[in-house]
């Protein structure tokens, strides 16, 4: 086998909650009066709470205080986890599934590698949480993407190397952060056809064939 082990993002690659962050964004956004929609959604993708909302504030017509942008962030957050108590497995699909049983059933060592402080909630909310053997996300790292950090965590904590793993990513922000960690990597969704991606699928069920991947 060509990997040991493999390295998910989670959202826009297992499961989608882009819908949620919208809502929850635009509730914040309309509150304070600062225009926002899909389009600089679109931007935020693999991107870390701070940095969306920095993103956000650029239409804003006042300079907020840390201390402000602390608290826009956690009513964010509390808006988005009220309505990811909407997910159910219905949000995890049935290709996902046969495809994660498969590489586990083949042997390979799978983790989690997510910028999200809320990824294992989402995991239970979803039942994708017995599919991996470690997890690292935005509760363990100070970098977020493109820093290799998260993903570096993951390799430490499954305890192989950056070169034996590969990592599975939507945007091309994390496709970045692997390159700079020395991973190979797999492009699907927006960062399929990205130029510094190892591979790219169409379709997740793909991973199946990863042998059979062309560079
Ligand atoms: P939270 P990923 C990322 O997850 C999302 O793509 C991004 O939109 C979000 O801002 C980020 O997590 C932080 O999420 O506010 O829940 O900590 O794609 O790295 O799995
Ligand atoms: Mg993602």
């Amino acid at each position: 086998m060509r990997y040991k082990a493999i390295i998910f993002d989670m959202d826009g690659v297992l499961c989608f909650t882009d819908k949620y962050h919208y809502r929850a964004w635009k509730q914040m956004a309309d509150k304070i009066d600062v225009y926002f929609d899909e389009k600089i959604n679109n931007r935020l993708r693999g991107v870390s709470r701070m940095e969306s909302l920095n993103i956000i504030l650029k239409k804003a017509d006042k300079e907020y205080s840390e201390q402000e942008k602390e608290q826009l962030a956690d009513s964010k957050n509390e808006i988005y986890k009220k309505l990811l108590m909407n997910m159910t497995s219905e949000d995890f699909s049935r290709e996902v599934r046969d495809t994660l049983d498969l590489l586990r059933s083949r042997g390979y060592k799978l983790a989690i590698g997510s910028s999200s402080k809320n990824a294992k909630l989402i995991l239970k909310q979803v039942g994708l949480q017995d599919y991996f053997d470690k997890i690292s996300d935005g509760t363990n790292i100070t970098k977020s993407k493109p820093d290799p950090e998260v993903f570096l965590k993951a390799a430490e904590y499954l305890n192989v190397k950056p070169e034996e793993c590969l990592v599975v990513e939507d945007a091309k922000a994390g496709i970045n952060a692997a390159c700079a960690g020395g991973f190979d990597s797999v492009g699907i969704g927006e960062a399929s056809g990205y130029e510094k991606t190892t591979y790219s699928i169409a379709h997740f069920s793909q991973l199946a064939n990863l042998d059979k991947l062309k560079r």
